[in-house]
């Protein structure tokens, strides 16, 4: 890769510790508090709430030392806290990569879903501790807590890729994900791994 030159960053190892989710050496953390989340949740006034009551901590960001710059790779632990906003699940923002390119997600600790959107259709996958979930170019994706722990996972993606989170603003993720309660569960015939989490369309907001 002579073409490739001076390197931001030298080769490195970088220690990976899952049970504690750190990343070592560490690069900037970034926290997102509930305040930060304006405008993903559907219940507005359940939202302006819990920014109300002590604006918790929904996630953190911890990052390795490898820049977000085309042809890096990066890293980054994602934690998502256990909790709900007016029966939704905390997630984190969402976002589409505006130069389309794939991104992987290891499942850590915790149970988390990966919701995907391409703008039309959307998928869902179940992530628990040695999950990969693969992300194609063009998928935006949120990640949500559906238990009761923290929930952890590490993501590796082209530097290059940008962060779009207006796009997700605009068009929505396809679907939401509610904690089920016990009705709605039994009607939607929820049974195994989906048991807990109840999907509803964006539509009608
Ligand atoms: C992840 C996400 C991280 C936080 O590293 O950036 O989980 O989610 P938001 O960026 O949506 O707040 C990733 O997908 N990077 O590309
Ligand atoms: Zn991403």
């Amino acid at each position: 890769m002579s073409e490739y030159s001076p390197l931001p960053v030298p080769p490195m190892s970088i220690r990976f510790d899952p049970a504690a989710g750190t990343l070592s050496p560490e690069g900037p953390t970034l926290t997102r508090r509930m305040s930060d989340l304006e405008g993903l949740f559907r219940d507005r006034a359940a939202w302006e709430q819990a920014v109300a009551d002590g604006d918790p901590v929904v996630y953190s960001v911890v990052s390795s030392q490898v820049p977000e710059v085309d042809r890096e790779l990066p890293q980054s632990i994602t934690t998502i806290q256990p909790g709900a906003t007016g029966g939704e699940l905390w997630m984190t923002k969402g976002h589409q990569h505006p130069n389309h390119q794939g991104e992987i997600y290891l499942g850590i600790s915790g149970r988390g879903g990966l919701l995907m959107f391409d703008g039309a259709e959307t998928r869902w996958v179940e992530m628990t501790p040695g999950t990969i979930g693969y992300m194609p170019p063009g998928w935006a994706h949120r990640s949500i807590n559906i238990g009761s722990e923290p929930y952890s996972f590490l993501a590796v993606y082209p530097g290059g890729a940008g962060h779009d989170y207006g796009w997700v603003l605009e068009h929505g993720m396809g679907l939401r994900v509610l904690a089920a309660t016990d009705d709605n569960t039994a009607a939607n015939g929820n049974t195994g791994t989906d048991t807990g989490v109840e999907f509803v369309a964006y539509s009608g907001d």
